[in-house]
């Protein structure tokens, strides 16, 4: 059986809780600036998600609730490419002020992982200075550099659900599924990383994905937790820990790979 030697991470959802009051007011933002009257509400956005990718996002919104839209003096792509670009500023002021914290038990986990010589990567749909500005807002400002590989956006061909994604961070690390954990908040996530191999995947629950399908995931909790806020296993078994450590991670990944011969 292989060892487990990295733990692929989420972002959106996982890492923090971005999409709500994150990414959803700067796509508001930037639709204001641009003179538009577009609003997103938390229940339209939560439908809009079914979409990965914030520039693949506003095409879906368009297609479904302004089909007459036409952009002024561009073609739409280029529109959207402009607006989305706005959209990122907004997002990144807003990950500069702090707006938005690491979730629980987030930081824990990378410092024991990264301190037992584990390695860590990340795999997400979202733009990289999204990610960038996420991490260094954090209480560890040298988090970015904690990462041996950031696979982030716009440099696979297909976004989640499919697998891409996943798939270039495996090559990055230049390690098989069977060494690595995936750690995801959402069906398109938990698709893209089942989808690229990674058996061993932990999801833990966001906003917008509580009441979505994990049948294929080793384990669901509700978050990571932390000493004295514990997780709760909504399926799979957290082994008789109170939150999510590396010890829970390599037993995730021992009772997935120890009968599958790989
Ligand atoms: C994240 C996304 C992204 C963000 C917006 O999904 O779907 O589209 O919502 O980011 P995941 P951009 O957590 O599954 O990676 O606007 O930068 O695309
Ligand atoms: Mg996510």
């Amino acid at each position: 059986m292989a060892q487990l030697q990295a733990i692929i991470f989420d972002v959106d959802g996982t890492l923090a809780d971005t999409e709500r009051d994150g990414h959803r007011p700067a796509f508001n933002a930037a639709f204001a600036d641009a003179g538009l009257d577009w609003h997103w509400s938390v229940e339209l956005y939560g439908d809009l998600l079914r979409v990965t990718g914030g520039k693949e996002r506003i095409a879906e919104y368009l297609r479904l609730y302004r089909p007459d839209f036409v952009a002024p003096e561009q073609p739409l792509d280029a529109y959207i490419r402009g607006l989305h670009r706005r959209k990122t500023e907004h997002y990144v002021a807003m990950m500069r002020e702090g707006r938005i914290p690491l979730r629980p038990g987030v930081l824990r986990l990378l410092r024991e992982a990264r301190d037992a010589g584990i390695r860590l990567a990340i795999a997400t749909t979202t733009t990289p200075e999204n990610v960038t500005a996420l991490l260094s807002s954090s209480a560890e400002p040298g988090l970015a550099g904690w990462f041996d590989v950031i696979a982030a956006g716009d440099v696979v061909p297909n976004k989640k659900p499919a697998p891409d994604i996943f798939e270039l961070a495996l090559a990055q690390l230049a390690l098989p599924p069977a060494a690595c954990v995936a750690v995801e908040d959402s069906d398109n996530g938990a698709r893209s990383a089942l989808g690229a191999g990674l058996g061993a995947l932990l999801i833990t629950l966001s906003s917008y994905t509580a009441a979505q399908d994990f049948s294929g995931a080793a384990l669901v909790v509700d978050q990571l937790g932390e000493p004295g806020q514990p997780a709760t296993a909504v399926s799979g078994s957290l082994h008789g820990a109170d939150f999510v450590d590396l010890g829970v991670l390599r037993a995730l990944h021992r009772q997935v790979y120890a009968s599958s011969g790989q």
